[in-house]
């Protein structure tokens, strides 16, 4: 952390990015860190690969993220947000990769320490847990704005603190963001109570797909293209969908394949108990958490499901 303050210190323009599917952490972590180096008095752009999901345009400022540079803007130093690994920031990538100064801040135990500063903290519950310690340790004030963005990068990666990256000081942290004013219930709400009918349409047509295996404690779930097509639904929608294969009891690993265009399948594993799904993921070329992870894999939905059943399977019975 004291090298990232240093960095932040040294540069005064900066692009801020994070990985491809923007969610609350990658949102929340950005927009936080956006306002800490513009509290500094110096400048920052965030430029992200994708555009921001409906449900998360209520974020303060959420529509300075940005898809890429504007004319004539330059940056001398990019803060990667939690992403493991370069390839996940996508088409931004192009953007730094011509020799720029990298300060990479994650919390993903599978990261890749990409950076020329590598602040990599896998006991933090999320990035934006991480840049708040940064407003501590340089006793800069947030404001109400930035204490939202932070909290809800924490209540959404861990599961509204329910996962087991969430600790005490996940609690202490969220209790002093509440100190700023923020209404714990009417975020709750905002989050996680405007889906569409659609969106539930859509969650009971997915949850219709669910299978077990022969042991009963895999649960996998899946969206094909088609089904994507008739509900008029977007991958985006499907964020937490894996969580309710992972609630069927005696389950210990649950997977939901999305088959993706390109003939990719994206593969997103969570698991209870001891089961560490980051390994799983790692074997096909993704990572993750220990809990939550994910990979792709080429080929068609069958042709994936078998493979990582099959790897599953090996990982379950050799313990
Ligand atoms: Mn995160």
């Amino acid at each position: 952390m004291k090298q990232v303050i240093e960095a932040i210190a040294k540069y005064n323009k900066f692009l801020i990015t994070a990985h491809v599917n923007l969610e609350g952490d990658s949102l929340g972590s950005q927009l936080g860190m956006k306002a800490l180096v513009e509290s500094l008095g110096k400048t920052a752009i965030i430029v992200d690969n994708d555009a921001v999901p409906d449900h998360y345009k209520f974020l303060p400022r959420a529509e300075e993220v940005c898809n890429k540079l504007g004319d004539g803007e330059d940056f001398e130093a990019a803060i990667v947000l939690d992403c493991p690994t370069l390839k996940r920031i996508g088409k931004v990538r192009d953007l730094i990769a011509k020799g720029k100064f990298i300060i990479n801040v994650d919390h993903h135990i599978s990261n890749e320490k990409f950076g020329d500063i590598n602040w990599v903290d896998p006991n933090a519950s999320s990035a934006g847990e991480m840049v708040y310690k940064i407003f501590k340790e340089m006793g800069i004030k947030l404001t109400k704005e930035t204490a939202l963005v932070l909290y809800i990068a924490i209540l959404t990666d861990t599961g509204s603190f329910n996962y087991d990256n969430t600790s005490s000081v996940t609690h202490e942290i969220a209790g002093e963001l509440l100190g700023y004013g923020i209404d714990p219930a009417s975020v709750s709400e905002s989050v996680y109570e405007r889906r569409s009918i659609a969106d539930i349409k859509f969650l009971g047509r997915v949850l219709s797909t669910i299978k077990v295996n022969k042991a009963a404690d895999v649960a996998y779930l899946e969206i094909t293209r088609k089904m994507l097509k008739e509900t008029g639904a977007d991958l985006v929608k499907a964020e937490g969908f894996v969580n309710y294969a992972r609630s069927i009891d005696k389950v210990r690993v649950a997977i939901i394949f999305k088959e993706d265009v390109n003939d990719k399948i994206n593969v997103s594993f969570r698991s209870k108990g001891d089961v560490d799904v980051n390994k799983i993921a790692s074997f096909f070329n993704g990572g993750g958490h220990v809990k939550a992870s994910g990979c792709v894999i080429e080929g068609s939905i069958a042709e994936a499901e078998k493979k990582v059943l099959d790897k599953v399977e090996e990982v379950l019975r050799s313990k």
